[in-house]
């Protein structure tokens, strides 16, 4: 089974600033680790991160045309602005979790609305880099749940 991880603008910078919000960990060492999670769980993750919004967009259409079964996505601050990324999503039709690595809602105003939260099966933040095996897992049972109940 094949799971999309796809990352939005700056968190290419991940481990070089702000570590006090994002933690110390880069973001290919934070794939790397949940690459090595899903496949001992039988899982193969295709990778991406964009500081574009219409390469993210075509990276969500990608995971539908690249037979992926779900997407875990944290689409950085385009969270709280794209519509676009958001009606993507929606139109691919698989089970969406939105990670957040800090809790956006303890975090200033314009942060605590999410364009994505409603075509997403769930939202998981705060958690930093644990986020993004927590999505994994819940993305594993929300397809267990799915193919249970047809
Ligand atoms: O908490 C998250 O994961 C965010 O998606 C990160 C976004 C932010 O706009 C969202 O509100 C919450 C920002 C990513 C910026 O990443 C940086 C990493 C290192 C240095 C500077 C920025």
């Amino acid at each position: 089974m094949k799971i999309a991880v796809i990352n939005g603008p700056n968190l290419n910078l991940l481990g070089t600033r702000e570590p006090r919000i994002y933690g110390a960990q880069s973001l290919d060492e934070m794939m790397a680790q949940l690459a090595d999670e899903a496949r001992a769980l039988q899982c193969e993750l295709v990778i991406g991160q964009s500081n574009h919004e219409g390469v993210l967009i075509d990276q969500v259409h990608a995971a539908g045309q690249q037979e992926c079964s779900a997407i875990i996505i944290n689409p950085g601050g385009y969270t709280h602005t794209s519509i676009a990324l958001r009606d993507a999503l929606s139109a691919v039709s698989l089970p969406v979790v939105e990670v957040h690595l800090s809790n956006i809602h303890a975090r200033e105003s314009f942060r605590h609305h999410s364009f994505v939260s409603a075509v997403a099966v769930g939202q998981i933040c705060g958690f930093g880099a644990f986020g993004y095996s927590l999505a994994l897992h819940a993305l594993l049972n929300e397809l267990q749940r799915r193919s249970s109940s047809v």
